[in-house]
C-alpha cells in the first residue's frame, strides 16, 4: 500500500505489476557476446538481465557494454565476440528486490533504473519491475480518479 499526495491509498504489489521470468528475455553465463548481441538486438531491448544455470541472478548485459568491449585502437574487433563471454563484460551490480519487498522501495529503484529485476527468497529470478509497468498503474489510477 501507498500513499498518494492526495491522501489515496495505493495498493501495489511487486508480483502483480511484474514480467513474469518466462516473459523476459535473458542470456546465461556461459553464452558468447555474440549470442547475446542477438537476443538483445532480436529482442529489441537495450540491457537484459544474465542467469546461471539455475536461474540465479548474475548480472545484467548491454548492447553499450557489448560495443564498447570490443572497440580496439583502430578497429572493430569483432572476433572478440565469439570469443569472449558474457560474465566477461557484463554489469554485475543488479537492482533488484524480493517477491516480498515492498512496492515502495521498488519504486525508489526505478527513479534511477529503468527496470529492476525481482527474485524470490532464495535467489531465483521470478521476472522483473519495468518503469512502464509503474506509469501504467499510475496512469490507471489518475484516469479512475477523473471519472
Ligand atoms: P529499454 O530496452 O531501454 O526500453 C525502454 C522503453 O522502450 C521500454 O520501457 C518500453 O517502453 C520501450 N520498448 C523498448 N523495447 C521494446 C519492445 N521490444 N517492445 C515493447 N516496448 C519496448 P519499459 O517497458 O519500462 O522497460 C524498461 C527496460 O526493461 C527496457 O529498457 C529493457 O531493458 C527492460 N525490459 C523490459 N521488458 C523486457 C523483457 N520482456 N525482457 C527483457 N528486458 C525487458
Amino acid at each position: 500500500m501507498m500513499n498518494l499526495p492526495s491522501g489515496e491509498n495505493l495498493e501495489m504489489n511487486i508480483q502483480d505489476l511484474m514480467i513474469p521470468s518466462e516473459r523476459v528475455a535473458h542470456v546465461q553465463v556461459g553464452n558468447t557476446l555474440e549470442h547475446a548481441l542477438l537476443v538483445l538486438t532480436k529482442s529489441g531491448y537495450t540491457a537484459i538481465p544474465v542467469l546461471d544455470l539455475e536461474y540465479k541472478l548474475k548480472g545484467l548485459i548491454s548492447t553499450p557494454v557489448i560495443l564498447e568491449s570490443i572497440l580496439g585502437l583502430e578497429r572493430i574487433e569483432f572476433e572478440k565476440l565469439e570469443q569472449n563471454r558474457v560474465e566477461d563484460v557484463m554489469n554485475p551490480s543488479i537492482p533488484r528486490v524480493t517477491l516480498t519487498s515492498s512496492a515502495h522501495s521498488g519504486l525508489e529503484l526505478l527513479v534511477n533504473h529503468p527496470f529492476i529485476c525481482v527474485e524470490d527468497s532464495d535467489g531465483f529470478f521470478e521476472g522483473i519491475l519495468t518503469r512502464r509497468a509503474i506509469l501504467k498503474m499510475f496512469q490507471q489510477s489518475l484516469n479512475s480518479n477523473e471519472k
